[in-house]
């Protein structure tokens, strides 16, 4: 019996294989439900009290030597059948397609934005859109009691409404607060972002939107800077006809303010749906920075002047793209996204 199984371990050992079939009869001579092994295992209970432990170790060897050749086999074949998959390959076939998408159309306005007023001298400042009291409303001259300050227009994050609150910024001016107190004029800067109103989503309304706003101080500054620019700004946008006007208005940051309509190019200001029949269509507030703003970011309003200006950049992709419904800016529906293009 002993001479048998050293034979059948040799055997074993010495065992090799080509092919799959020849790997298969392999496993089911010896590892087999009616193979060596088994009939070697039902062998025990005949085997004499004394010889069994050795008879046992015996048999047992022989099994994990034939499952490690099994095992090592079953490995061989398995690389030879991937080498053989990997000379299939054909490498002059075409590559899969890869499918581009497109920017998203306030990306696309954005970046517009930011290249005509970089043409003329405009660089880009970024802030904090988690903002306090400072920053957003009391630096800008804010009256204490304004209506922005009160929980039903603006995001508190604490202290609602207080000297200490904190909360989701409701303009990019406080980014320019931040600019205008660490530098000292001239001042030429664009603060493009994302802003929150604590508002009811609609077509026209939105909790939160995107932002450009500009400002510009220097000395000597005056307000036919300002229209002058936005005049640029409004051809290079909108087209070389494009005409401009501006409308008195009130902010707390700035002395005089207006709003900035541009003459609809839709209709070319004979009157249409989209201009409500006026020929005008409103695009931005703007105005010559308050002194009190300049006095609170420590910039001298009897040395320096300046002009600001904001616009929704939602509002412009509107005008621009004909879109009819806010909301669909932030549902990343691709039947809208894939309208935009992608070389810009
Ligand atoms: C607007 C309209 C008018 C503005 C003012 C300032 C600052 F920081 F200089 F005071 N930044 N932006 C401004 C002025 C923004 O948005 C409709």
């Amino acid at each position: 019996m002993r001479e048998k199984i050293t034979k059948l371990i040799t055997e074993v050992e010495a065992f090799a294989a080509e092919t799959k079939d020849e790997v298969e009869s392999f496993r089911i001579k010896y590892l087999g439900k009616k193979g060596v092994l088994a009939d070697l295992f039902a062998e025990m209970k005949n085997i004499a009290p004394e010889m069994r432990k050795d008879f046992g170790q015996m048999v047992n060897e022989l099994k994990v030597k034939a499952e490690d050749k099994l095992n090592g086999l079953q490995e061989v074949l398995q690389a030879a059948h991937d080498n053989a998959k990997q000379a299939d390959l054909d490498l002059t076939l075409p590559g899969d397609p890869i499918a581009l998408g497109s920017r998203h159309p306030i990306s696309l306005v954005r970046a517009e934005i930011l290249r005509i007023f970089g043409r003329i001298g405009f660089t880009v400042a970024d802030g904090p859109e988690i903002e306090d009291d400072w920053h957003n409303f009391t630096a800008l001259n804010f009256p204490e009691n304004h209506p922005a300050r009160d929980m039903q227009d603006t995001f508190f994050i604490s202290q609602e409404g207080g000297k200490d609150s904190i909360a989701l910024r409701t303009h990019t001016s406080s980014i320019q607060v931040r600019v205008m107190e660490k530098s000292k004029p001239p001042i030429r800067i664009l603060a493009p972002g994302r802003v929150y109103r604590n508002e009811a989503i609609s077509a026209r309304a939105h909790c939160f939107f995107h932002q450009v706003e500009g400002l510009y101080i220097d000395e000597n500054v005056s307000f036919a800077d300002l229209k002058q620019t936005l005049l640029y700004f409004a051809q290079e946008m909108f087209g070389s006809d494009a005409k401009i006007r501006l409308r008195p208005s009130y902010f707390p940051f700035t002395e005089p303010s207006a709003e900035m309509d541009v003459s609809c190019q839709i209709c070319k200001g004979k009157g249409c749906n989209v201009c409500k029949y006026t020929g005008w269509l409103e695009i931005m507030g703007c105005g010559m920075v308050d002194p009190n703003v300049l006095t609170n970011c420590n910039i001298d309003p009897e040395k320096y002047s300046g002009y600001a200006f904001g616009m929704g950049i939602e509002r412009i992709a509107m005008l621009k793209y004909d879109v009819k419904d806010l909301r669909l800016y932030s549902e990343n529906d691709v039947r809208f996204l894939r309208q935009f293009s992608s070389s810009n």
